[in-house]
């Protein structure tokens, strides 16, 4: 299945709760920078929500997984029109009573910043070791562990993987601000973050957890960026968030 933002195919996948209930809210879930939708912490959450009851909608995010678009030219502007593509589109589906929106580090960012955006339509965030390092790293000329002048882009950096990506990336980074993002968005907020996490430093998101009104934050103990050493104690705080709000 897929959905058309702006002209580009993005792969979404549909997972109902047991029983396939009349009416349910859903959760979409968001991949982070190289992932896709059948990652193992993306799938986790996927059938934790399906077991509580919640439909989810997965979506592989623009030159990710099976979507189009080229890798190298995506930004965190793109990714938002994406996001906003799947919230329509959720929105279109008769069954679906509240939305929830859930991502994994730079589409905790993207979840984070699209919440603010759509903060009447989004029931409670959970934001899963977001990659508020890369505004930070934009701004201070600093990604993917490679130095540069934030004052003098360059037309491109070379990711872990070895591809190329734009320098437009950074343009577009250095524009945003979580702490505007923060503010606004009012409702319910889990993060959760692994304490031994090598990519996104978890300070990060010990000093977002600050900035919202509304805000738990769960520290695992150990873990690392994509939650190698303990994936069950990342499900069993988000089911516990979950439970919270199902039963208001
Ligand atoms: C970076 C650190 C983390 C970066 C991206 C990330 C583009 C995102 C990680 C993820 O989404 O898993 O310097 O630069």
């Amino acid at each position: 299945m897929y959905i058309v933002d702006d002209g580009i195919k993005l792969n979404i996948k549909l997972d109902m709760p047991a029983g396939n209930p009349a009416k349910c809210p859903i959760c979409i879930i968001i991949h982070g920078f190289t992932g896709h939708m059948e990652e193992r912490h993306i799938v986790a959450v996927q059938e934790a929500m399906n077991e509580l009851g919640l439909a989810t909608l997965r979506i592989d995010m623009y030159g990710h997984g099976s979507s189009e678009g080229e890798f190298k030219n995506h930004t965190l502007y793109k990714w938002l029109s994406n996001g906003m593509a799947a919230i329509d589109y959720v929105k279109t589906l008769d069954f679906v009573t509240d939305i929830y929106l859930c991502g994994h580090s730079q589409g905790g960012l993207t979840a984070m910043l699209l919440a603010a955006m759509e903060k009447e339509k989004i029931k409670a965030l959970i934001p899963l070791s977001p990659a508020l390092v890369i505004l930070d790293g934009a701004r201070k000329g600093n990604l993917l562990g490679q130095p540069f002048d934030p004052e003098n882009i360059p037309d491109k950096l070379v990711s872990w993987d070895g591809r190329e990506l734009s320098g437009n990336y950074i343009r577009v980074a250095q524009t945003l601000h979580i702490e505007d993002a923060a503010a606004k968005y009012e409702k319910p907020v889990l993060i959760v973050h692994g304490d031994q996490d090598e990519a996104v430093p978890v300070e990060y998101s010990i000093d977002a957890a600050k900035l919202y009104k509304n805000c738990r934050l769960e520290l695992i103990p150990g873990d690392t960026h994509c939650y190698d050493n303990d994936l069950p104690a990342v499900i069993r705080a988000v089911k516990d968030f979950m439970s919270g709000m199902l039963n208001k």
